[in-house]
């Protein structure tokens, strides 16, 4: 077993990061890393992200739906970092060479309007805080080889964080009925997913609450302007050379990413 710290984790993630190589989990020599631990890794790497001129620009949850929760092996939702050097501008192509192995799933992101503190917070209060909704697309890249990894591995690799996208089509909360906001995602004209808004812990506003609150364990509230990704609403679908995602929505738009 390898003796480690949050240092050299840290350094070891960020390493396959910017070096595009895998690794394996940390799990496979880590014994007992445990969830706070990891944690820990995921805040040391944002600081890290930040120390090198970075910004914070919201907050990611994982792991929210079952199509995601089932494909990982791991059922328990997560949050991570995003910041703005994750944000991909729209019709922008995927950097391919810049990443491991990209996947790409599709969202519905809520931009927030008010400062969302946990604990207690309920999906509708956490509704109440959102300036407005938005369908967007990650591109997911695992540093662990084959994407595979625990709970605590995924949390201090940030849970796979690679780009977003978001869609230029906003509509305020009430305007949508989020559980019935339906998604086709498509991989080169071929319909491969589909899933509504309610794959995604129910309501995206309960996952937007189970980030407020997780958040608050960590001292963090949720700020105004900031983005929140709520969570693949389906598996996510490889990104190849040449290759196009679209991702169609109800009433959000339609929002394409390609790789060349
Ligand atoms: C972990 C990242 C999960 C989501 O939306 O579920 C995630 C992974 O699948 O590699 O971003
Ligand atoms: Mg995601």
């Amino acid at each position: 077993m390898t003796t480690w710290t949050i240092a050299s984790a840290v350094h070891v993630l960020l390493d396959a990061e910017n070096r595009r190589q895998d690794i394996d989990p940390l799990s496979d020599s880590w014994a007992d890393f445990a969830l706070e631990t990891a944690y820990e890794v995921q805040d040391e790497t944002l600081a890290r992200r930040l120390m090198r001129g970075e910004h914070i620009t919201g907050v990611k949850l994982g792991l929210t739906s079952r199509a995601k929760q089932f494909r990982m092996g791991v059922d328990t939702p997560l949050t991570a970092w995003l910041t703005d050097a994750m944000v991909l501008p729209t019709g922008d192509p995927v950097p391919l060479g810049r990443l491991i192995h990209p996947r790409v799933e599709p969202e519905i992101v809520f931009v927030m309007g008010e400062e969302l503190r946990g604990p207690g917070v309920t999906a509708g209060r956490a509704l109440a805080a959102v300036h407005s909704v938005h369908a967007g697309l990650e591109v997911i890249d695992s540093r662990y080889r084959d994407f595979r990894f625990t709970l605590p591995d995924v949390v201090a690799d940030n849970a796979s964080s690679g780009f977003v996208v978001t869609g230029s089509v906003a509509l305020p909360p009430q305007d949508l009925d989020l559980a019935l906001e339906a998604c086709v995602l498509e991989v080169d004209g071929q319909v491969v997913h589909t899933a509504t808004g309610a794959a995604v812990q129910g309501h995206p506003a309960e996952a937007l609450a189970l980030a407020a609150n997780s958040l608050a364990a960590r001292g963090v509230a949720i700020q105004p302007g900031w983005l929140v990704f709520t969570g693949g609403m389906t598996d996510a679908v490889p990104i190849r050379e040449c290759g196009h995602v679209t991702a169609s929505f109800t009433s959000l738009g339609t929002l394409a990413l390609g790789a060349h």
